[in-house]
């Protein structure tokens, strides 16, 4: 049996294996996401996204065995940020899964960046086409909310969950990276930290103008990850969200909106490397550098010559 035939047949080790294909871009690896596209498409997709050591993981950790125990199977990628900008990793104390079902009904996997987040985004979206071919009713991705590659992860989920902590200046900071903007639930985490409150009130206030301009909620539940208090609450608003977009239509919007968006960036990657074949082949390319440096043309005009010479025009 071929691996992709063993990942049909919900063989674990081979969507491991699938995994690493895709996340590598081993040769073929495309090939085996035209595959797993057309199986793919069932499973909702929740992002959880806020600061280093917020306790993303401890409630991705019990929204999963939640899950778990209504009988629903969850993948979890958890993107796991190593450069000493985003800070993640540097945290000695972070949440590992830990207690998880051994049934196979939660699968987790870790992507490092490994100080390049290149491609990063697109690598996390087609890990997730492959736990939602494999059958995972719920696909959960963790990451640090820091900058537009994690932004455009959490782009690709249904419902983005920010988790805030009542340390001062969360909520800011939060607006300040844009997170508000992507926001469909906010679980303010450690509310059994001094400031909740303080928090939850100052979050109130930036929110009011949001909630005007749409019917939904945009609730803030109060968590303690640790001690898995409110864990039901914030998954009973997660599936109120997905019902709410549901019957607006904005799933499905949004979902045709990621493909065409897919599609686009395909489309300039495959672009990117032709062109640069094209200028491999380019003879006179030297000629043209020296002429634009001894003021005798610039790259514009020099760049719409290449365009008309070029069959890519
Ligand atoms: N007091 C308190 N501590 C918590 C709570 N939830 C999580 N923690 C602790 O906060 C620390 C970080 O938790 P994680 O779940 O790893 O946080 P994270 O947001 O995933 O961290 P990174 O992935 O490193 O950004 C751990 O020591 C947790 O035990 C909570 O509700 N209250
Ligand atoms: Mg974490």
């Amino acid at each position: 049996m071929t691996v992709l035939e063993k990942f049909f047949c919900g063989d674990q080790a081979a969507l491991a294996r699938i995994i690493s294909i895709i996340e590598n871009r081993d040769d073929g690896y495309q090939d085996v996401l035209s595959r797993l596209y057309p199986c793919s498409g069932q499973a909702i997709k929740i992002g959880f996204t806020g600061p280093p050591g917020a306790g993303k993981s401890s409630l991705v950790n019990n929204i999963s065995k939640s899950l778990a125990a209504q009988e629903k199977k969850v993948g979890v990628i958890a993107v796991d940020p190593t450069s000493p900008f985003t800070g993640g990793a540097l945290l000695g104390d972070r949440i590992r899964l830990v207690d998880m079902p051994t049934d196979g009904s939660v699968y987790m996997r870790s992507m490092a960046t490994r100080g390049s987040t290149g491609g990063l985004a697109a690598a996390t979206g087609n890990v997730a086409v492959a736990l939602d071919a494999f059958g995972f009713n719920y696909v959960l991705i963790e990451t640090v909310g820091v900058g537009q590659v994690e932004l455009d992860i959490i782009d690709t989920c249904d419902t983005v969950v920010v988790v805030l902590v009542p340390e001062s200046g969360d909520a800011i900071q939060a607006l300040k990276a844009g997170l508000m903007e992507i926001a469909d639930i906010f679980a303010l985490n450690k509310a059994d930290r001094p400031g909740a409150e303080y928090i939850s009130a100052e979050l109130n206030t930036v929110l009011e103008i949001k909630r005007d301009k749409s019917d939904w909620e945009l609730p803030i539940v109060s968590t303690e990850a640790i001690n898995n208090k409110n864990t039901d609450r914030l998954l009973e608003k997660i599936q109120r969200h997905i019902d709410y977009i549901k019957q607006t239509g904005n799933f499905e919007r949004h979902r045709r909106e990621q493909i065409r968006k897919k599609i686009e960036s395909i489309l300039f990657n495959q672009v990117n490397i032709l062109v640069r074949a094209k200028l491999k082949d380019v003879a006179n390319i030297d000629e043209m550098v020296a002429r634009i440096f001894a003021g005798q043309s610039d790259p514009y005009t020099v760049s719409r010559e290449l365009l008309r010479l070029s069959s890519i025009s």
